[in-house]
């Protein structure tokens, strides 16, 4: 068998300042358990100013319209969800209740999300990833291009996006090959920060 042996300068670039990974946040009992519950939910195709993307999502405590609603309240975080909630907190040195906006989403088969920041009403970010992985890749633009860089996403797994790697860099996802799921915890912007623009996601591919 061949041995791919990495070259002395194939060092992947290292993530984003803000960026934190952890893997098997969740156990393969309480995924399996999660996979369940999402059966029930009311999925509804991701809308982006009219448009459909191929991932469905659907959002509690909070909600965000990009047909021009803005943030919005949703149905109460349900029952189920609320242990990951604090999983997820506890990942991010957060109290649970901070984390008011939850959004599951569901990529089928080659479905993936486009490059964006997310909107600025929105400060921490945490995402956990469940039943396949995803390649989440990061971009920040510089003088002649962008800074990249990226990682698999495995499924069970937490990520954070704060400082830097929320203000700075822009994350996407391409098109996964199974279907995967991940939950999106999101805590709110403080007030003066919520007008402001930011690149936003599009329906995706
Ligand atoms: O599915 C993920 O982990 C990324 C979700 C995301 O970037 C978003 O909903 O803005």
């Amino acid at each position: 068998m061949a041995l791919v042996q990495p070259g002395l300068f194939d060092v992947p670039p290292a993530l984003p300042d803000g960026f934190r990974y952890q893997p098997e946040a969740v156990t393969p009992e309480e995924e399996q358990a999660l996979l369940a519950r999402f059966a029930g939910l009311a999925f509804k195709a991701f809308e982006f100013h009219g448009f459909l993307g191929k991932r469905r999502v659907v959002s509690f405590g909070l909600r965000y319209d990009f047909n021009g609603g803005g943030l919005g309240r949703a149905e109460p975080v349900p029952d189920f969800l609320r242990p990951l909630r604090e999983r997820a907190a506890a990942f991010a040195d957060l109290p649970a209740e901070a984390l008011e906006h939850v959004m599951v989403s569901q990529y089928p088969p080659g479905a993936g999300i486009g490059w964006h920041k997310d909107r600025p009403d929105f400060d921490k970010v945490i995402g956990i990833s469940l039943a396949a992985p995803g390649i989440f890749r990061l971009r920040r633009r510089r003088d002649g291009g962008f800074d990249r860089a990226s990682l698999t996403v495995e499924p069970r797994s937490a990520y954070l996006i704060d400082g830097p790697a929320r203000r700075e860099w822009e994350h996407s996802i391409p098109p996964v090959e199974a279907e995967r799921y991940s939950v999106t915890f999101r805590t709110l912007a403080p007030p003066p920060s919520r007008p402001k623009r930011s690149r936003e996601p599009g329906p995706g591919p």
